[in-house]
């Protein structure tokens, strides 16, 4: 990813007056020491660029700038420097601190909202002071997004990448796709679909329908079938599949029916990658590992469905969990947009495939276990994983394949 032309990378600009702590912010955000902080105010002169991946978002690049409140002879020159920034800003970060709004502010607020430039004003120094009420009112009222940081103990940093998740352009969160890039025009895809008591009546269920539709855009053929049916159906088939796609609940028995050498993979898996970060989830898989007994889960279920008889999230899971630990686990189960307020005491996540989800959600849900240092995983890759089955699960994925490989060489 480092190789990322610099065009890919969302463009974050770090502006305001100077000595607010732009600077120190960058540092605090990439935790690195990349732009020079001191008291001094006109510190940093020219731009100064840090792309980096800012997980899970995908790939950033910071720009930090010298303040726009700067006068004098070489002050002009420092100001127009920071405004032709302002050309390649894709989301501004506009930073003050207490006690200090004048007409800049407004100013730049007023020009990134003509430029359509998404804008996080966030209030630096709260160990020192807030902001006024009346500006934080006035702010909200204007709808404008806001965060406070104290850039210098640290705090806040994750709800400010939690914002910049929540303020990127759409282009940016777009969704990759489901597995058109796995197959090519004339492949033979094979769903494999089970019609159990959760199956709806009459119909198929959206992640379904979505990668039957994507196989169809990609020139490539379908062929849907019950799992019980799958065996004799590759039989008949002249030239093996490119790739079985199945529903979890029947992993082990597609994992077996399918010859090896042909893919195989899960409806869930594919939307692990598609909405969120397959990597991740192939981490948090691999912390069942460590697991003991009496530890807490999360199960975080997108939609708000009524569980009946053998429910994935709230039976199967946790059973297949408790199983592989081999003692009593706690599970507590969220649904729909709610997520745990604290994170913090749980030693996992399992999230589930997150169809009702959108792509942003599903990155800030993973940018917060991350900030709190609970590894996340979905349903589908935890699944595989207890089951002894994610390496093979993992094929289709070459980069999410050799992670995994490396993880578990260690
Ligand atoms: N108390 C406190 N001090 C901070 C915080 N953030 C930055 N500072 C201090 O504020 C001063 C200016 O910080 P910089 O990061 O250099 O500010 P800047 O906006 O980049 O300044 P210029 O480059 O000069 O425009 C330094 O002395 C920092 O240590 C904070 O959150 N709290
Ligand atoms: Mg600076």
């Amino acid at each position: 990813m480092k190789n990322t032309p610099k065009g890919l990378r969302l463009h974050i600009g770090l502006f305001g007056r100077r000595n607010v702590g732009k600077s120190s912010l960058l540092n605090a955000l990439t935790r690195q020491q990349v732009s020079i902080i001191s008291e001094v105010a006109g510190t940093t002169t020219d731009p100064v660029e840090k792309p980096m991946e800012l997980l899970p978002l995908g790939p950033v690049l910071f720009i930090d700038t010298a303040g726009i409140d700067d006068l004098g002879s070489l002050g002009a020159q420092r100001v127009q420097r920071t405004r032709q920034v302002f050309d390649r800003t894709d989301l501004a970060i506009l930073i003050t601190q207490a006690g200090e709004w004048t007409q800049y502010e407004p100013a730049m607020l007023a020009e990134f909202g003509q430029r359509g430039i998404p804008t996080i004003v966030v209030y630096n120094k709260s160990d020192l002071a807030g902001p006024s009420a009346e500006l934080s009112g006035r702010l909200e009222q204007q709808g404008i997004a806001t965060v406070r940081t104290s850039a210098l103990l640290g705090e806040g940093i994750a709800d400010l990448l939690a914002m910049i998740i929540r303020q990127a352009p759409e282009d940016f969160v777009h969704p990759p796709t489901i597995l058109g890039d796995l197959i090519e025009p004339g492949d033979l895809v094979m769903l494999v679909v089970p019609i159990d008591l959760e199956a709806p009546k009459g119909r198929l269920i959206l992640p379904q329908v979505q990668t039957l539709r994507e196989v169809l855009d990609g020139d490539a053929c379908g062929l849907i079938v019950k799992e019980r049916e799958l065996s004799e159906a590759l039989d008949r088939l002249r030239r093996p599949p490119r790739l079985v796609v199945t529903d979890s609940q029947a992993f082990l028995k597609v994992a077996g029916d399918t010859p090896p050498g042909v893919k195989m993979t899960s409806f869930s898996i594919l939307f692990a990658r598609q909405k969120g970060d397959l990597a991740e989830f192939v981490r948090g898989a691999l912390a069942i590992e460590r697991l003991r007994p009496g530890d807490r889960i999360l199960i975080s279920e997108s939609c708000s469905h009524h569980p009946i008889g053998d429910d994935i999230g709230r039976i199967k899971i946790p059973r297949w969990l408790t199983q592989y630990v081999g003692g009593r686990l706690h599970f507590e189960v969220v649904q729909g947009h709610d997520f745990a307020d604290d994170l913090a005491d749980f030693r996992l996540v399992v999230q589930c495939g997150g169809c009702m989800h959108n792509r942003r959600e599903m990155l800030t849900r993973i940018g917060r276990c991350r900030a709190a240092g609970v590894p996340i995983t979905n349903y589908g890759v935890a699944i595989a994983y207890t089951l002894g089955i994610l390496d093979r699960a993992l094929e289709p994925f070459a980069a999410a394949h050799e992670l995994y490989r490396r993880l578990r060489a260690k």
